[in-house]
């Protein structure tokens, strides 16, 4: 198992590359929607997939990085919800704890569940501190892993929790408003955050358009991920 998405990503971020990462849910991914999200032009776009979502009704993850991979090469990292989402046939895991949060089985007891099969996956893993912070509404993650995300004027807090993740050796520091927030994550936050760690730090939840991106890259963040404005608008692609 080489570490080849660690290696690009740090590669990347090292030469101030600043990432576009895609999320894609398994539920709402067929194969005609993802012929259109990721033709050519959109692929050059695009620096990593994410693929996964809080909960599965429909979805095949599974089915989901067959279907990705029958189009394109870009490097395929599983977002799970839970260990059901896990598939060998991704590159990587972002293997994630839900720091900001006190649920136990979100910062190990999902973990040591799933450890045996993601060995035996050989699936790069990809440590990540995940951090929930408010946007505005509650959420599907926040209402499933029954955690109250960080109040987003408490940027402090944040960059708290972040700094202990970094320290815990955490390779990746993800911080979401939610899938379809009402709010991105305010710039401030993003700032405060990067103030204190070194570690590369993804951005996502509630960023509906290029300046919203923008911001976040400017802000700090290494990678911002788009996923539900691009379920409804793939051409939002050729935009960038
Ligand atoms: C959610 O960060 C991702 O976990 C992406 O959020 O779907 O709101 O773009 P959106």
């Amino acid at each position: 198992m080489q570490n080849t998405v660690e290696a690009y990503i740090s590669q990347k971020t090292t030469a101030g590359d600043r990432l576009l990462a895609v999320l894609i849910d398994p539920d709402k991914a067929d194969l005609n929607h993802l012929k259109k999200l990721l033709q050519p032009s959109h692929c050059a776009k695009i620096d990593l997939l994410f693929v996964g979502g809080s909960v599965l009704t429909s979805g095949n993850t599974q089915q989901t990085v067959r279907d990705i991979k029958s189009i394109c090469d870009i490097p395929c990292v599983l977002f799970p919800g839970s260990p059901d989402q896990i598939t060998p046939e991704a590159d990587a895991i972002l293997l994630l704890s839900l720091i900001s949060g006190r649920n136990p089985e979100l910062l190990i007891g999902k973990h040591v569940e799933s450890a045996l099969r993601l060995k035996q996956s050989q699936l790069e893993i990809l440590s990540t501190g995940y951090i929930l912070i408010d946007g505005g509404a509650p959420t599907t993650v926040s209402y499933i892993s029954g955690t109250t995300p960080i109040p987003d004027n408490k940027p402090g807090l944040a960059a708290m929790t972040a700094l202990a993740g970094e320290q815990l050796g955490k390779s990746l520091i993800y911080m979401d408003a939610g899938s379809g927030a009402k709010n991105p994550i305010p710039a401030e936050m993003i700032q405060a955050v990067r103030s204190q760690i070194d570690t590369p730090i993804i951005v996502g939840g509630g960023i509906r358009s290029a300046q919203g991106i923008q911001h976040a890259w400017d802000a700090g963040a290494n990678i911002v991920v788009i996923g539900n404005l691009l379920e409804t608008q793939p051409e939002f692609l050729d935009q960038l």
